[in-house]
C-alpha cells in the first residue's frame, strides 16, 4: 500500500494528458481520421446573390464547420444550423428554428442553452470578408436519430446582426439575411 500511495500521484496527471489528447489532435485533424461524410452549401441571399460557403464534415467526435464570407460590411453577424432545409425568400423564415434535438433554450450564455445549432458570430473584416473553422462536438450530421439533416433536410442562416448568445429563442440576431440549404447528396 505505501508503494501504491507513492506512485499514485505520479500516475494520475498521466492519465489526464492522455484522455486529453485525442480531442486536442481531432481538432486539428492532425493525423486523425479523415470525413465520413461532407456536405456544403451556398448562402444566398434573398435576390440570389452568394455571400459565402460552408462546409460540414463529420468527424469521429463531432462535425466540424468551415465558413467562408464575403461581401458584407465589417461587423459580428450570428450564424445558426436551422432545422428545415428550405431557403425561401425573402424571409427565410422557411428554414425555420435552430436545430435542436435536445430540446434547450438558446445560447451558450443562457443557463438552459444553447441549441446544437448554435454557433458563435462570424467577424467580417474590412475588406468584407471572414471565416470560421469551428468544431461541434457530438454533432452528427446524418443516420441518426437527431442528425442534422433529417427528412426535410436543414439549413445554415447568416443573420443582419450578431448574436446576443442568449436570448430565447434566436440570440437577437435581426433578420436572416443568407441561408444556405443542406441535404444529402448536395
Ligand atoms: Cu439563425
Ligand atoms: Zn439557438
Amino acid at each position: 500500500m505505501r508503494r501504491l500511495a507513492l506512485i499514485l500521484p505520479l500516475i494520475l496527471p498521466l492519465l489526464a494528458v492522455a484522455a486529453c489528447a485525442p480531442k486536442a489532435e481531432s481538432l486539428g485533424r492532425v493525423g486523425g481520421a479523415p470525413p465520413s461524410l461532407m456536405l456544403s452549401t451556398r448562402l444566398l441571399t434573398a435576390d440570389g446573390n452568394s455571400l459565402g460557403e460552408v462546409e460540414l464534415l463529420q468527424m469521429a467526435d463531432g462535425a466540424q464547420l468551415i465558413a467562408t464570407v464575403k461581401g458584407l460590411p465589417a461587423g459580428d453577424y450570428a450564424m445558426h444550423l436551422h432545422a428545415i432545409g428550405r431557403c425561401t425568400g425573402p424571409d427565410f423564415t422557411s428554414a425555420g428554428p435552430h436545430y435542436n434535438p435536445a430540446a434547450k433554450q438558446h445560447g451558450r450564455d443562457n443557463p438552459m442553452g444553447a441549441h446544437a445549432g448554435d454557433l458563435p458570430n462570424i467577424t467580417i473584416d474590412a475588406k468584407g470578408a471572414g471565416m470560421a473553422n469551428i468544431m461541434l462536438p457530438g454533432l452528427r450530421l446524418a443516420g441518426s436519430e437527431g442528425a442534422l439533416v433529417d427528412a426535410d433536410g436543414a439549413a445554415v442562416v447568416l443573420h443582419a446582426r450578431p448574436d446576443d448568445y442568449r436570448s430565447d429563442p434566436a440570440g437577437n440576431a435581426g433578420s436572416r439575411i443568407a441561408c444556405g440549404e443542406i441535404s444529402l447528396g448536395k
